[in-house]
């Protein structure tokens, strides 16, 4: 049977041009610095970025925490919408890991913060406070359907955080997602931040690692941070030669992700007791309420994965799938097809 996996951008494979990349790799020690596609791989990130410098880590996780624990010290605070990812899905490392404070602002719908709730949470000059660090942003913005936040709202949060001499980080997860769905460059977006981290491995379909950018200064404190954490690797080339044909090969292709979300969503309005707010499909993810259909949430799921398809379960009857390079248009009419079957 196929299966139609659209539960993240996430479970994307290598391409052959990434695995004949990393059979040619030259490698080195890079804890030493010496790993050159390790290094050819920053240096790409880095200028894409318009940034000094950048670092090759883990996974997105690791990349927003090792970011976090730069920017802050013990007992800080940090601005951060209550859907963040940074927030909601990331094991609250800042606390456990940091001793950072997370002071939650409402995320609007379309995942920005409203910047007057941000000021009211910026902490005033008294003992009794935490210092406020940082504001964190998050660019495509997960929770909050995809949506693609713009530049003139980052450069806007960026002229709050210098009035009060507050940094700014970039969950940029799928920036390149948002810069292709807004059809701007990637620097419009990160402009804004004065650190910024991005994923390899998910729409982009590179097997492993995320990156971060800054200023040479803040990533060479970020290489202290990642070894402390256990992430200093060392041939990191079998890393980097897939994440250099990432950048190189996969950037232009997210614009079929999209279309293919939007064929997705379209679908859906078609299907009785299935809802989806249009509005909301700007790039590669489409969430989705079951209404009343009599079905219950885990008799719909095993409905659809009897038939091939899988998706995440939010709950509260919340429904979300992401498009990615596996998936073909003949994927989500067939997905559609089999929607339709489950509730009917
Ligand atoms: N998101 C995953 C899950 O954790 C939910 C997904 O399937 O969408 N920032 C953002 C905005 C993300 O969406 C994710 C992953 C991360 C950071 C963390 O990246 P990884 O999984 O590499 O640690």
């Amino acid at each position: 049977m196929k299966v139609i996996d659209l539960r993240s951008d996430t479970v994307t494979v290598p391409t052959q041009a990434m695995r004949e990349a990393i059979y040619h790799a030259d490698f080195g020690d890079d804890v030493y610095g010496e790993d050159p596609t390790t290094n050819r791989l920053e240096e790409m990130a880095a200028e894409m970025t318009g940034k000094e410098a950048a670092i090759l880590v883990s996974s997105g996780t690791m990349g927003n925490l090792i970011s976090l624990l730069v920017h802050c010290g013990r007992g800080d605070e940090i601005i951060i919408g209550d859907q963040a990812h940074i927030f909601y899905y990331e094991v609250g490392g800042m606390s456990a890991l940091g001793g950072i404070i997370p002071h939650t602002v409402t995320n609007q719908r379309d995942g920005t913060m409203r910047l007057e709730d941000i000021e009211t949470a910026i902490r005033g000059d008294n003992i009794h406070y935490p210092r406020t660090r940082l504001i964190c942003l998050e660019n495509t913005h997960n929770r909050c359907n995809g949506i693609p936040i713009t530049m003139e709202y980052t450069d806007s949060v960026k002229e709050l955080a210098g009035r009060y001499g507050l940094g700014v980080h970039l969950d940029g997860a799928r920036i390149f997602n948002a810069a292709a769905a807004l059809g701007v460059p990637i620097t419009d977006l990160t402009r804004g931040a004065d650190s910024v981290s991005f994923c390899l491995s998910k729409g982009l379909s590179a097997p492993v690692g995320s990156i971060i950018c800054s200023s040479r200064e803040f990533i060479a404190e970020a290489r202290r941070v990642r070894k402390a954490l256990g992430g200093g690797m060392r041939q990191t080339g079998i890393i980097a030669a897939a994440g250099i044909v990432a950048l190189e090969e996969m950037k232009e292709r997210l614009t079929d992700d999209h279309i293919h979300a939007r064929r997705l969503a379209v679908g859906m309005t078609g299907i009785s007791g299935l809802t989806v707010d249009l509005e909301t499909v700007r790039t590669n993810i489409v969430f989705f309420h079951l209404e009343d259909t009599g079905l219950t949430e885990d008799d719909f799921m095993a409905r659809l994965e009897e038939r091939g398809v899988k998706l995440l379960h939010l709950g509260s009857f919340q429904f979300r799938m992401v498009t990615h390079h596996g998936i073909t248009t003949q994927d989500v009419d067939l997905a559609l097809d089999i929607l339709r079957d489950a509730v009917g």
